[in-house]
């Protein structure tokens, strides 16, 4: 049996480490291309790689950034992958108005010279290529829920680049016979995920208020929805794209949404506590209603004296609004259940579980072997 060869762009980051895990199991021979950094950006996948010199690794990784197009099309040419997942992107939807042209750089451009190197190459009857494409896409669509066939409306420096990206898969694909295909992914969430997007910033800071490290979570628009699902799902889908004998675009979603204000109080409950919320606009807040002291004491090992019932735990800050917001996001995947055959596995509550039990036990980690030093944690809402 031949070995397929993988490329991955961004396999250090939440989807690379869910993906390269997945070909692995799949027998595939995978390159990741990581970005050069002064601190080990590599926490996600360490486990994969191996340690020893003279072992024949299934998994191998080359420095690139998505800028450097020389080097894309040189690491192409030498690993002739069979299929490239172009995962790579400054991926963060508020970042990218303070960064939009580094954004479109990476993110769109990115993806142009990728799509290049398959065509300088040669390479089109060999490489199949997935293009990491977003529900950022639909912004401000009136349409709902949304599938193949919505008009873009894009509400971000991030979300226009990656418009491009997506329309340039779709004209390589037309243009060139490139197995090139489009995955719309709505929002995807994981324990791994970057700590600055909300899901994973709600379940960090809960583990904080809950070990008695951190007091207060501020938050943005607790009004808006989105359809989070689970990034082990997801890319299962990315996979699966690449496998059919056409390529296409698809929608991937659970097509159920949720209020970020309903995100945080199913993972509070998670942890024996009850949320409520009062006030109006910038000056809401969420407070404890309810301690369970025996749910919160078998999850953390300790008791919740140091919670009292009417304290505040959610503040609102509006450094953390978008100057343009999408209220509501939720996914129409017919197409990919019917054809690709694809299902998401995971509940959201499972998720949120997931995600708070493994925050838990992080920060109890983080914590101990910081020997209690309380500034030397890091603070959520230090960051976005
Ligand atoms: P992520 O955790 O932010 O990972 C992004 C990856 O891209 C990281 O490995 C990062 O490297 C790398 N990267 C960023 N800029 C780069 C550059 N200029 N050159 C090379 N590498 C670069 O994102 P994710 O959640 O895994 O998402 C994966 C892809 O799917 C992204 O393209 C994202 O836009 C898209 N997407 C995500 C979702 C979602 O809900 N997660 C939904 C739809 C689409 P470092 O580790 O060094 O930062
Ligand atoms: O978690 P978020 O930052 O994710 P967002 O903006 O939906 O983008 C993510 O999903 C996209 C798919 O649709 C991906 F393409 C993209 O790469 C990324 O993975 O914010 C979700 C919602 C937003 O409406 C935001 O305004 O949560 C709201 N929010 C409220 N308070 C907050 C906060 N978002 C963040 N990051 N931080 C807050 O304090």
């Amino acid at each position: 049996m031949t070995v397929k060869t993988a490329l991955i762009t961004g396999v250090t980051g939440q989807d690379g480490a869910y993906l390269l895990e997945f070909l692995l199991d799949k027998g595939y021979r995978v390159f990741g291309l990581k970005r050069r950094s002064s601190l080990f950006n590599t926490g996600r996948i360490d486990h994969l790689f191996s340690m020893e010199r003279d072992e024949e690794s299934a998994f191998n990784y080359a420095y690139c950034d998505m800028t450097d197009t020389s080097n894309l099309i040189r690491l192409v040419n030498d690993i002739q992958p069979d299929e490239i997942y172009n995962l790579a992107a400054m991926s963060h939807v508020r970042v990218s108005f303070d960064m939009p042209e580094y954004t479109a750089n990476s993110d769109a451009l990115g993806t142009l010279r990728l799509l290049e190197a398959i065509r300088i190459l040669g390479l089109k009857d060999k490489t199949r290529f997935y293009q990491a494409s977003s529900s950022e896409m639909y912004g401000n669509t009136i349409i709902s829920p949304q599938n193949e066939r919505t008009p873009f409306y894009p509400r971000s420096p991030y979300g226009v680049a990656k418009l491009y990206a997506y329309w340039i898969t779709v004209n390589y694909r037309e243009a060139y016979s490139i197995h090139a295909s489009n995955g719309i992914l709505f929002n995807h969430e994981s324990p791994v995920r970057g700590e600055t997007f909300v899901t994973r910033k709600i379940t960090r800071a809960l583990a904080g208020i809950a070990l008695n490290l951190q007091h207060t979570l501020y938050l943005g628009n607790l009004d808006a929805s989105r359809d989070w699902g689970h990034a082990r799902d997801y890319v299962k889908a990315m996979w699966l794209m690449l496998q059919q004998d056409q390529p296409d675009d698809y929608v991937i979603a659970t097509g159920i949404t949720t209020k970020v204000r309903e995100f945080a109080i199913k993972a509070f409950k998670v942890a024996g506590i009850s949320l409520d919320f009062r006030g109006k606009g910038i000056n809401e807040e969420g407070y404890i209603s309810a301690i369970d002291k025996d749910i919160f004491s078998s999850l953390t090992g300790i008791s919740p004296d140091h919670l009292k019932v009417g304290q505040t735990v959610i503040k609102i800050d509006p450094f953390y609004f978008r100057p343009t917001e999408i209220d509501l996001l939720v996914g129409d995947s017919t197409k990919a259940r019917e054809k690709l055959g694809w299902k998401p596995e995971y509940s959201l509550d499972e998720m949120i579980k997931e995600m708070v039990i493994s925050d838990i036990n992080l920060m109890k980690k983080e914590y101990y072997l910081n020997k209690g030093g309380f500034n030397t944690i890091r603070q959520v809402e230090d960051i976005f």
